[in-house]
């Protein structure tokens, strides 16, 4: 019997020996120990054992089964160390190596231009308000005081989805759709896309971007228009900066004015940059037509405001001194990032 158990033990010994995986010492864990295993089948042959013998038979079997236990036990944990080792040195990470950059976009300048534009006016107690690119011709032309035969319209020079419908080319209808919901007073800006059929030039494009701003309440005048677009100009261009209001003319607004700022680059003295005069153009503005008041639905008797009208792209060049509108469009990112 004793030699049995020695031989369980040495071949139990060979085959841990041989196991490389973890799986493997549990498949000779089960052979020899399991159920059904060798050791087990020793135990139930003690039947057939002298009864004077059993125990020490018995006890023979119990160390056999501590030995292998042992050795399995010992085995695993040798198996565990070599395994953690061989991924250590797999997966080893160089603190020291750079990191790889991360390529980000940037904001485009005429975006910066907006949001700069949009603090100004938020801070005033302005709302932001956008509408649609595609546009009825009655929202576009008619609502803003242009009719069909106007020369403001051929000025224009509109592209048409068919005879009732537009690309628009202000922004104005969104503020016409605003007064026409009734709500007053009104103090917002409308920022967005425009159109028009021009050609590609240092300064014209056919899709161009619009902010224009809408004040209706009672008892509006000429000053608040003056006050608020001043206010505008300094908070865009510098405390120093200076207004200038010279009379114009615009189909929806009555008196109309286009506004020059002193040029910031030489404070008015006259320089390359302002073509010499101290005066840069920014926007055009005025009081709201009555007509337009009444045909969105507004009683001039009642309220009047004012609106105003700046081209985005116009403030993106004078702000950071782009020269041609053309590069606005190209989205070289070695432009983009210089703002
Ligand atoms: C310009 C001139 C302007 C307006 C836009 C406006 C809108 C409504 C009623 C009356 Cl709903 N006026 N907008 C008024 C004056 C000038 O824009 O040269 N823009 C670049």
């Amino acid at each position: 019997m004793k030699e049995k158990l020695e031989q369980i033990k040495a071949e139990a010994a060979a085959q841990i020996q041989a196991s490389d995986i973890p799986e493997k010492l549990n498949d000779v864990r089960v052979k020899f120990l399991g159920k059904k295993g060798e050791l087990t089948a020793v135990l139930k042959g003690m039947k057939d054992v002298d009864p004077k013998d059993r125990p020490k038979i018995g006890q023979m079997v119990n160390d056999t089964r501590a030995e292998i236990e042992a050795l399995l036990e010992e085995t695993r944990i040798k198996m565990e160390r070599v395994i953690r080792e061989r991924k250590m040195k797999e997966e080893v990470i160089d603190v020291t190596l750079p990191s790889r950059k991360n390529v980000m976009g940037h904001r485009h300048p005429n975006t910066i231009a907006l949001e700069e534009v949009e603090r100004i006016f938020v801070g005033m107690g302005y709302e932001v308000v956008e509408g649609p690119e595609v546009e009825y011709d009655e929202y576009n032309f008619e609502k803003l005081n242009i009719p069909a035969d106007h020369p403001a319209k051929d000025e224009q020079d509109t592209f048409y989805i068919n005879k009732d419908i537009v690309l628009r080319t202000q922004t104005s209808p969104v503020q016409a759709r605003v007064m026409e919901q009734g709500k007053l007073p009104i103090r917002m800006i409308a920022p967005g896309r425009v159109f028009r059929s021009d050609e590609v030039d240092a300064t014209h494009s056919p899709s161009f971007h619009q902010i224009e701003g809408l004040v209706i309440d009672k008892n509006i005048s000429f000053a608040d228009l003056k006050g608020t677009l001043e206010v505008f100009a300094k908070e865009l261009f510098g405390p120093e900066t200076k207004t200038k209001f010279r009379p114009h003319h615009f189909p929806f607004t009555e008196p109309s004015a286009e506004v020059d700022v002193s040029c910031f680059k030489c404070g008015g003295k006259g320089c390359r940059f302002c073509k010499g005069s101290g005066w840069i153009e920014i926007l055009g503005c005025g009081m709201v037509h009555p007509h337009v008041l009444e045909m969105c639905g507004i009683d001039p008797e009642e309220y009047g405001g004012f609106a105003f009208g700046v081209g985005l792209e116009r403030i993106a060049l004078l702000k950071y001194e782009i020269d041609d509108m053309r590069l606005l469009y190209e989205n070289d990112v070695r432009f983009l990032k210089q703002f």
